[in-house]
């Protein structure tokens, strides 16, 4: 297994269009298990393939208490959405930074397995926000992008210090 870098906004290859996995085989497996050691070591929650500058839609996400409940989504599609909720969110891609993003409240979301197998999940609370962020990186959106342009530039600038002081 491997730890992969993680794309820092404002990288322009987090604005790209993830294409849909058309042939589930063991590279896809092992591009699984890397993302999931990626995502347990930062640490967080999800991660989609996009962060780790592969453009196909995959997710992997593990909202669990104890870390052991790894879901794996390969061509996840919004089945349908209920309500609204604002929720504070944070990226592995935006690091330090935490704000409140209004999203659907309940969503149904369909995908493939790591097998190819079929499955529907129906997600509330921490899961419906995590999907839902985590198809906005598949789609080349970045969740600061929910916010007004002078957030975005104000994280920009913040980030853009942070980068200058460490260096
Ligand atoms: O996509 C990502 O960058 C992962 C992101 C997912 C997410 C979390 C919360 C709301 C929306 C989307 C993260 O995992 S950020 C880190 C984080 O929230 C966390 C880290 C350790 C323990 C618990 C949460
Ligand atoms: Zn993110």
């Amino acid at each position: 297994m491997a730890i992969l870098p993680i794309l820092q906004y404002p990288d322009e290859r987090l604005h790209k269009v993830a294409k849909k996995v058309d042939k589930i085989d063991d590279a896809i497996r092992k591009l699984v298990r890397d993302m999931a050691e990626t995502m347990y070591s930062a640490p967080g929650v999800g991660l989609a393939a996009t962060q780790v500058d592969k453009h196909i839609r995959l997710v992997v996400l593990d909202v669990s208490d104890m870390h052991d409940d790894l879901k794996v989504f390969i061509n996840p599609e919004l089945v349908s959405s209920q309500g609204e909720k604002v929720n504070e969110e944070g990226c592995l891609s935006v690091p330090g930074i935490y704000e409140n993003v209004s999203r659907a409240e309940r969503v149904s979301v369909r995908a493939l397995d790591e097998h190819g197998k079929p499955f529907t999940v129906e997600a509330e609370g921490l899961l419906a926000v995590c999907i839902q962020h985590e198809i906005d990186h598949l789609n080349g959106r970045v969740f600061v992008e929910h916010l007004s342009h002078l957030k975005q530039t104000r994280i920009r600038a913040k980030l853009k210090k942070h980068k200058r002081e460490i260096l």
